[in-house]
């Protein structure tokens, strides 16, 4: 089951599609409007009160779908829903991303394609690398952090839970970016950035 209906959610869907790893059965979102439409092909069911149906129609897992830029809140109560609806978390993994037999992905994670991951790196529940990121040997992602498209986390960076990596940003390696914060789009992260702080440009400070 796919949790959120968006743009983001088209990119899960064509990840899972590609990979052949699950069939994708149905797609839950919260705007009733969407309900009766398909995506990519498949079906739009409703919102999240059809979790029960879904798991009768034969649902195992779940992906949460919703990309939610620099909020996790919305992404953690529709994984902590489905959990409690019984499905598991699937790892989605498109086939053309590069992941190290010797990187960790844990559950829930999605790598799109043209990420790579490399040795030693640990992605924690439910972190997003998106698009063309790469997170470099020996780098942790926290759970429900997000690489966003094109971001690059040099060696050993360690990006906290819910954490934001803005598109295209650059961490140089060994930073610590703290629980919650966001690296804004671009920017060049030089120096560890506090829990719950925005920072920006080049090189990234925080904004007032
Ligand atoms: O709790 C929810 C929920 N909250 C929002 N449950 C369910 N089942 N669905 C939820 N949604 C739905 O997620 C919204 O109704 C909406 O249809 C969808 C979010 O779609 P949207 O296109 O607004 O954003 P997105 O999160 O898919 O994509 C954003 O983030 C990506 C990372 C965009 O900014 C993308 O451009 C970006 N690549």
């Amino acid at each position: 089951m796919i949790v959120g209906g968006g743009g983001h959610a088209k990119v899960v869907l064509d990840a899972l599609l590609a990979s052949g790893m699950a069939e994708p059965l149905g797609i839950l979102d919260a705007d009733e409007r969407r309900a009766g439409r398909t995506l990519l092909g498949v079906p739009v069911l409703g919102g999240d009160d059809r979790l029960p149906e879904a798991v009768r129609m034969g649902a195992t897992h779940y992906v949460v779908a919703i990309g939610s830029i620099g909020r996790c809140q919305p992404r953690i109560e529709a994984a902590r829903r489905c959990d409690a609806a019984g499905l598991e978390p699937l790892a989605v993994r498109h086939p053309r991303a590069v992941v190290s037999e010797h990187a960790t992905v844990g559950k829930g994670c999605q790598i799109m394609a043209g990420a790579i991951v490399q040795p030693g790196a640990v992605l924690s529940e439910h972190a997003i690398v998106n698009t063309g990121a790469i997170v470099e040997h020996d780098c942790s992602v926290g759970a429900f952090a997000h690489v966003a498209t094109g971001a690059r986390l040099c060696g050993n960076v360690q990006v906290g839970d819910q954490a934001h990596i803005g598109a295209g940003a650059t961490i140089r390696q060994g930073i610590i970016v703290g629980f919650q914060a966001i690296v804004g789009a671009g920017a060049v992260v030089v120096g560890d950035v506090a829990p719950d702080t925005t920072v920006v440009g080049v090189p990234a400070k925080p904004v007032e």
